[in-house]
C-alpha cells in the first residue's frame, strides 16, 4: 500500500475546493483576466506530471526520465508558434510577470531605459511600477492614456525620441481599446528600439481572430495562458529567431528551476484546443458580449472609461451613477451578491488604487458559461441593483439568488470538474 493512499484524507481542503467550485459556478464571474479552463486542461494539470523534474529543454534535460515530457513540451511549442505564427516558443514561464521579466534579462542590461504604459493608466506592475523588480533594475519612462481615454501615441513618440529606449513594451490590463501593433512598430523602427508586446489579457481575442496579432510586428510577445486563452495558469514567451537562446538561457537557467510539466501539458491543450473553428467563434462572442454589457451599464447609468470597449472589458466610473460610491465599496458589495470583478483606478483618479473610482468588468468567462448578448443586459441590471441596495441585506440576497437562477442556466461545467 502506498504511504499516499487515502487513509487520512485531508477532508478540510478537499471542503474548501468544493465551497470554491459552488462559489465560481453559482455567481456571477466578470474579473477581465478569469476564464473557466476546460476539464481536459484540468485533468492534465492535476496529472502525474506534477512529480516530474525536467530542467533544461527538450532533448537537453539534466535529468532522466523526460522522454515523455520532452514529447509533452515539444507539442506545446509547435502548437503555439502555428497558432501565432512565431518563430520561437519558451512555454516554460511559471506566470506572465516571469515571462516578462525573462525578457528583460534577456534582452537588457541593468539600468537600460524601455518605455512602458504606466500602471494606473491601464499597464501592468512589470511594465515598469516602481514597486516591481522591473523598476527597480531598469529605467521605465511611461506613457500613458490621452485625449478620450486612448494610448496617446503621439505622446509616446516624443518620450521614445525624447529618452532613445533600448526597447518599447506594448500591452494592457485594464484598457478596453483595440491595440493596433503597427504605431508600436513605427516607433520602435524610428528610434531602434525593441518592441516587446505583452497580450496576457488579449492572447485568446488574438487567437481567435477577434483582435490583431502583434507577433509579426513584435521582437517578442509574452502572454498568460489562463485569461482570454482559457488555458491553465501560467506563462508563455513568443520571439523572433533571433532572440531564442537568449531568452531560452534567461528562463532556465536564469529566473526557473523545474518547469511545471503538468501545466505545459495543459497549456499544450489549450493551444489546440484554441485553434479549432469554435475558439474563434468564442473569442468573437466574448467582444459582442463585452460590447453589450458595455451599452447596458451606460444606460444604467454609469459611464464607460473611453466610452465603450473594442475587447473582453470595459473600466467603469462609478461616480455619474454615485459619487459616493467607491471601487472598494462596490467589490464587496457585489461579492455579497455573487457578482465577483475587481475595483479599479480609472485615469487620473483621485483615490487610491486601494480605493478607486471604479470597477474592471470583463466576459471571458460568462462567454464560456454560454451566455450572449441577451444575457447582458440582465447582468448589467443585476449590477445596478445591488450597487444601489447595497445597504439592504435584503436586496442583495435577492440579487445573489437571481444570480444564482442565471448561473443554473450556464453551467459552466454541466458534468462537474
Ligand atoms: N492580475 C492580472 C489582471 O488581473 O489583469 C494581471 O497580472
Amino acid at each position: 500500500m502506498p504511504f499516499h493512499s487515502d487513509t487520512h484524507p485531508d477532508t478540510e481542503v478537499e471542503a474548501l475546493i468544493h465551497r470554491e467550485f459552488e462559489r465560481q459556478t453559482t455567481g456571477l464571474q466578470l474579473i477581465a483576466s478569469e476564464n473557466f479552463t476546460s476539464p481536459a486542461v484540468m485533468r492534465a494539470t492535476g496529472s502525474v506530471l506534477t512529480n516530474k523534474y525536467s530542467e533544461g529543454y527538450p532533448g537537453k534535460r539534466y535529468y532522466g526520465g523526460n522522454a515523455v515530457v520532452d514529447d509533452i513540451e515539444s507539442i506545446a511549442i509547435e502548437r503555439v508558434k502555428a497558432l501565432f505564427g512565431a518563430e520561437h516558443a519558451n512555454v516554460q514561464p511559471h506566470s506572465g510577470a516571469n515571462a516578462n521579466m525573462c525578457v528583460y534579462q534577456a534582452l537588457l542590461s541593468p539600468g537600460d531605459t524601455v518605455l512602458g504604459l504606466s500602471l494606473d493608466h491601464g499597464g501592468h506592475l512589470t511594465h515598469g511600477s516602481p514597486v516591481n523588480t522591473s523598476g527597480i533594475l531598469y529605467h521605465f519612462v511611461s506613457y500613458g492614456v490621452g485625449g478620450e481615454e486612448r494610448i496617446d501615441l503621439d505622446a509616446m513618440r516624443d518620450l521614445a525620441l525624447e529618452h532613445r529606449p533600448k526597447m518599447i513594451v506594448a500591452g494592457t490590463t485594464s484598457y478596453p481599446r483595440r491595440l493596433d501593433p503597427e504605431p508600436f512598430r513605427a516607433v520602435a523602427d524610428e528610434v531602434g528600439a525593441m518592441l516587446m508586446f505583452d497580450i496576457a489579457h488579449l492572447a485568446g481575442l488574438v487567437a481567435g481572430g477577434a483582435h490583431p496579432n502583434p507577433v509579426p510586428y513584435s521582437d517578442v510577445v509574452t502572454f498568460t495562458t489562463h485569461k482570454t486563452l482559457r488555458g491553465p495558469r501560467g506563462g508563455c514567451i513568443l520571439s523572433t529567431a533571433e532572440h531564442a537562446k537568449a531568452i531560452d538561457k534567461a528562463v532556465f537557467p536564469g529566473w526557473q528551476g523545474g518547469p511545471l510539466e503538468n501545466a505545459i501539458a495543459g497549456k499544450a491543450i489549450a493551444f489546440y484546443e484554441a485553434s479549432q473553428p469554435s475558439f474563434g467563434e468564442y473569442a468573437h462572442q466574448i467582444v459582442a458580449n463585452a460590447s453589450a454589457l458595455a451599452a447596458a451599464l451606460a444606460g444604467e447609468g454609469f459611464r464607460l472609461v473611453s466610452g465603450g470597449t473594442d475587447n473582453h472589458l470595459m473600466v467603469v466610473d462609478l461616480r455619474p451613477f454615485d459619487e459616493e460610491l467607491t471601487g472598494k465599496v462596490a467589490q464587496s458589495s457585489l461579492d455579497e451578491a455573487g457578482i465577483t470583478l475587481n475595483k479599479n483606478t480609472v485615469p487620473d483618479d483621485p483615490r487610491s488604487p486601494f480605493v478607486t473610482s471604479g470597477v474592471r468588468i470583463g466576459t471571458p468567462s460568462v462567454t464560456t458559461q454560454g451566455m450572449t448578448e441577451t444575457e447582458m443586459p440582465v447582468v448589467a441590471a443585476l449590477i445596478a441593483r445591488a450597487l444601489r441596495g447595497r445597504d439592504e441585506p435584503e436586496t442583495l440576497a435577492l440579487v445573489r439568488k437571481e444570480v444564482a437562477d442565471l448561473c443554473a442556466r450556464f453551467p459552466a461545467y454541466p458534468d462537474g470538474a
